[in-house]
């Protein structure tokens, strides 16, 4: 298996050099890279071809290509994965090249591109390239436009990239279980001009749901709405990248949905603007502040803003059912309850036996609960100040200043300026000078 970072390295300037290639042989397939790990590769400049300012897949990846004749030539592979979910829960899916979702594939507006994609699962499948303007029979729709993949076999795609935008693809075979499986991907086509709508940092993530039973590993394609793990890019939190950003940088982050519903996406501390969707770029003209946008079954959508408050801002789902991992959903509202005296009388007959939910939930996010194996916490991860009670959607934008160019290294927790950080009453007066403005500093 070659990693990303061992590719490039092994590749060189020149990608897949006749050692690259070796493991296909004299097979003129180009060589399928994989990923083993759910970290972050923030990718290299782009090797050959048009330039291109490049993007950052979440918990991700970019699939290398190599050029052959002018043509970039991909090679995707379906295959069952592992994917850790986040630390303490890996799940059997199927995916692309290693992991779920595959690989984000990036090119240029104007390039003639060549996708093999190879079946290694064990049924027939086929790729749709959403969003992307290809003839009719590159797209991928199963007995419509072309006969299925069938296991073992080898498909060739080939188009020439008409506008630029962020598309995704998908199989549109078997679909319901495919898809609930994690076969999905991410793709962005650059524009021609490296200059047109340029931004510092350009982010993308997938939203997908999976329905795992507590305790096992392997999703439930039969359920249609109710599913239980909330991811993005088939993570959740706290496995969720935080999202680094500069003080003052533009960002962009596309985000499409692959679920089988809604997700009104919120971002504290700053508004921004739908600037694209899976249909094209935003004119400026028809473009207006927001701080959450719903984004629906099948679209993209990508925003852009500048951080021009330093800190560490929530970012999320606003369904807040969409902010916890995987839970009984058929617990009854406890709350005002006095469980003392039941709790007592099943304490006796079953030892772990834990009372809840009458004081609300919060008490779930910082109690050590036993659960069985492969199973998250509901509600987990900790800040600086304590618990975060969120699972499933959930990611910090965290902007500071001094970061060099391509650093998204987790910063670790904000270091609030003093006087910035709401606090308990002890009956002092309240400091009058302590004004927050929307800038993050403070006013006399
Ligand atoms: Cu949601």
């Amino acid at each position: 298996m070659t990693n990303r970072r061992a590719f490039f390295q092994a590749a060189g300037a020149t990608m897949l050099g006749a050692a690259a290639v070796s493991r296909v042989g004299a097979a003129a397939l180009p060589e399928a890279a994989m990923q083993a790990s759910p970290t972050m590769q923030p990718p290299p400049a782009p090797p050959n071809g048009r330039p291109f300012n490049p993007i950052v897949t979440l918990n991700g990846w970019s699939l290398p290509w190599r050029m052959k004749d002018g043509i970039k030539e991909f090679h995707l592979v379906a295959e069952p994965v592992v994917r850790e979910i986040a630390p303490g829960m890996k799940a059997n899916l199927w995916g692309y090249n290693g992991q779920s979702p595959g690989p984000t594939i990036e090119a240029v507006e104007g390039d003639r591109i060549r996708i093999f994609v190879t079946n290694k699962l064990p049924e027939v499948t086929s790729v749709h390239w959403h969003g992307i303007l290809v003839p009719s029979g590159m797209d991928g729709v199963s007995g419509l436009t072309q006969p299925p993949i069938a296991a073992g076999k080898t498909f060739v795609y080939e188009f020439v990239l008409q506008r630029s935008g962020t598309f995704m693809y998908h199989p549109h075979a078997d679909e319901m279980t495919q898809m609930a499986m994690g076969m999905m991907g991410f793709w962005v086509t650059h524009p021609k001009d490296p200059k047109f709508m340029p931004v510092d940092r350009d982010f993308v993530f997938l939203l997908n749901a999976y329905d795992i039973d507590p305790g096992s590993a392997t999703p439930k394609i039969m359920t249609m709405l109710d599913f239980n793990l909330w991811n993005w890019n088939s993570r959740v939190f706290p496995g969720i990248d935080p999202l680094v950003v500069r003080h003052h940088d533009r960002v962009r982050i596309r985000i499409g949905n692959l679920t089988m519903t809604n997700h009104p996406i919120h971002l504290h501390g700053h508004e921004f603007e739908v600037t694209g969707t899976d249909g094209g770029w935003v004119p400026k003209s028809a473009r207006w502040p927001e701080v959450t946008t719903d984004i629906a079954v099948g679209q993209m959508r990508a925003i852009e803003f500048v951080a021009n408050a330093e800190g560490d801002w929530a970012f999320h789902c606003h369904k807040s059912h969409h902010t916890m991992n995987a839970m009984g959903h058929n617990v009854p509202t406890m709350i005002g309850v006095d469980q003392r005296a039941a709790a007592k009388k099943i304490l006796d007959l079953v030892p772990d036996y834990m009372a809840m939910g009458e004081r609300g939930m919060a008490e779930m996010g910082a109690m050590e609960m036993p659960l069985p194996d492969n199973t998250l916490p509901m509600m987990t991860g900790a800040g600086q100040f304590g618990p975060i009670e969120m699972g499933g959607m959930f990611s910090v934008v965290k902007v500071r200043a001094g970061l060099a160019r391509n650093d998204y290294r987790d910063p670790g927790w904000y270091r609030h300026p003093a006087g910035t950080v709401a606090y308990e009453w002890q009956g002092d007066a309240p400091v009058a000078s302590r004004v927050e403005t929307t800038q993050g500093e403070t006013k006399k």
